[in-house]
């Protein structure tokens, strides 16, 4: 078993600086040993006992296990798949023997790779829906590898050289299915200085898409040296809310792709970094003397935890009613509320489906609805599809998303193919408090918040008393069982008025009162609402639904609304 606990680390990491170490492969390298690092733990475990030891004798306080890449994806390159088990067991075991053996308190951290594979981009330009693994394939290889490292004596999880949202989502889900509190951190790894992902992603949003799992630290290595990580390294400290690491290159590759900054130069550059980072160590190129030449720094203060609603695609997007006005999410992309979208998705026009997308997006919404609930289409494979085509075009990518079903396995397919934060679209009481709750620990594992609709066992509430009294008895249900208030979203119903049945009339009331409610006694929670089912009633008659809509959310957003699905394009202002 693991020896520290995440309140451990961080009480560790508040206090100061830890040092961690450097490259494992150029140190292999100078030994003359090139091809399957991970190999070497079973075929040459000297060797790698030998370098965890030199970097303890530099001042490491963290060393981390030679398991980077003994997962069944990567080795399979190797056709050693069915081994990747043994190198993960026998690597993390190499590295407690060696911090075990160092006299002082030295900790392990489990190094777990990217593998060569990206759940996000397709490696084929002529199928770019096409992915060489699914979430559960990656989920898995990830879960076999963690299982072993923790027999192994790592004491947390260090997700290195991350490079798709998607990738860590599934390493993190992994590793939470097997331990619920083991410590986990994880490391991007930029492309260029722009600072995004290699799936383009901003490091914001790559943290917002992750940050679920609970991380004992976040931030960078490799990409850079540190002179060019310094700006990335100030931006995370500027919204980042867990601990911050940082092991840079040695310097910019030559033109024969080594490394030669020379510690001291390293040294010199990594002064910056005072306050700003509380593990400090090195990647590519670094040695046991540019460890023992890393300088002593403060380490930056703990950081006020989020309590706001972040969501994310390319790009983070905060949900902060104070800050900022009403947030709108694009209804159109829905087969069961277009039917222009209906037909492009079953004649498979996907190019044309995402420009519906696109068009919401510059008419204002920040996240867009997906819905693929149609009896004549495959929901799930629908969802994949789409969500994935959607990555290829960077204006609908920007945008979080909203994943709307009544099919619990079309929810999963968009939750599992999406690199960003997403929302989920719906969870209620429908079935019962025991599938409500499996269903919303699911959806937080994955990473998303969560719309609860007024729903319970006896069905749908369209009373101002019923809406509240549910939305209380889930709030105590969620809360209790870890989910954060700010991923909670209620959705009270927006019902049909001007039906001509008297008891509709105080539909839109109630549902305005409602939110009231919810805000004032619901702390830490958002309000939502599907706006356009109030007007159903005069379908056909554009100009009285949109005025409709106009008044009924003026009062709404007054009342405390948040956040609604909508007709971008149909949106009146009103007064
Ligand atoms: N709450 C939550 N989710 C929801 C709803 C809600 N999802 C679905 C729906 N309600 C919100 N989305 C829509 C989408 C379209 C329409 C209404 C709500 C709509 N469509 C036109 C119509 O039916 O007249 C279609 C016209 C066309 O084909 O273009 O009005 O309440 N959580």
């Amino acid at each position: 078993m693991y020896r520290v606990g995440s309140e451990y680390l961080l009480k560790k990491l508040r206090s100061r600086v830890l040092i961690l170490d450097g490259a494992m492969g150029t140190m292999l390298q100078q030994k003359g040993l090139s091809g399957n690092s991970e190999e070497f733990n079973l075929t040459n475990p000297d060797a790698i006992l030998d370098i965890h030891r030199a970097y303890i004798s530099a001042g490491a306080d963290i060393i981390e296990s030679n398991t980077f890449s003994a997962n069944r994806i990567s080795q399979t390159e190797y056709g050693l798949q069915d081994r990747a088990g043994e190198m993960a067991l026998a690597g993390a075991s190499l590295a407690r023997k060696a911090a075990d053996e160092a006299g002082r308190q030295v900790l392990v951290a489990g190094s777990m790779g990217p593998t060569s594979k990206s759940l996000t981009l397709s490696s084929d330009l002529n199928r770019p829906a096409w992915r060489p693994y699914s979430f559960d394939e990656m989920a898995d290889a990830y879960g076999e590898q963690a299982a072993a490292m923790i027999k192994g004596g790592v004491d947390f999880f260090q997700i290195e050289t991350a490079f798709d949202a998607l990738n860590t989502k599934a390493a993190v889900y992994a590793i939470r299915r097997i331990s619920p509190d083991i410590p986990i951190i994880v490391s991007v790894s930029v492309s260029d200085a722009s600072g995004r992902s290699l799936t383009g992603q901003t490091l914001e949003a790559y943290f917002t898409a992750v940050r679920h799992a609970g991380l004992s630290a976040f931030g960078l290595n490799c990409s850079q040296g540190a002179a060019g990580l310094l700006p990335l390294i100030k931006d995370i400290d500027s919204w980042c809310d867990v601990p911050v690491i940082c092991y840079p290159n040695a310097g910019l590759p030559n033109q024969m792709g080594g490394y030669d900054q020379k510690p001291e130069e390293m040294a010199s550059e990594a002064v910056h970094f005072d306050g700003l980072v509380n593990i400090l160590g090195g990647c590519c190129g670094t040695t046991p003397e540019h460890i023992a030449s890393l300088p002593n720094l403060s380490p930056r203060p703990l950081a006020q935890p989020w309590n706001t609603l972040r969501v994310s695609g390319l790009e983070a997007y905060e949900i902060d009613t104070q800050k900022r006005n009403f947030t709108l999410i694009g209804e159109r992309t829905n087969v069961a509320g277009s039917r222009k979208f209906a037909k492009l998705i079953a004649a498979g026009e996907w190019d044309e489906a995402l420009g519906i997308a696109a068009g919401q997006i510059e008419g204002g919404a920040s996240i867009i609805d997906i819905n693929m609930d149609d009896a004549m289409l495959d929901g799930p494979s629908s969802m994949e599809t789409f969500v994935r085509m959607l990555q290829n075009d960077p204006a609908v990518a920007r945008a979080a998303l909203m994943i709307d079903s009544s099919n619990w396995d079309c929810i999963l397919a968009g939750l599992k193919n999406s690199q960003g934060k997403c929302i989920v679209n719906s969870i209620s009481l429908k079935d019962g408090e025991e599938t409500f709750l499996r269903k919303a620990r699911e959806i937080h594992a994955l990473g998303a918040a969560m719309v609860v609709m007024a729903f319970d066992e006896e069905g749908q509430a369209t009373t101002y008393q019923r809406k509240v009294d549910i939305c209380a008895r889930c709030y105590r249900l969620l809360t209790g069982a870890g989910i954060p208030p700010q991923d909670i979203i209620f959705d009270v119903n927006v019902l049909s008025v001007g039906t001509g049945i008297p008891e509709h009339d105080r539909y839109g009331i109630d549902f305005i009162e409602a939110v009231r409610w919810i805000k004032a006694n619901l702390p830490g929670v958002y309000t939502s609402g599907g706006v356009s089912n109030l007007s159903f009633a005069f379908r056909g008659n554009n100009p009285v639904r949109s005025a409709l809509h106009a008044v009924f959310l003026y009062h709404a957003i007054q009342a405390g609304l948040d956040m609604a699905i909508v007709n971008p394009g149909m949106l009146q202002l009103y007064d």
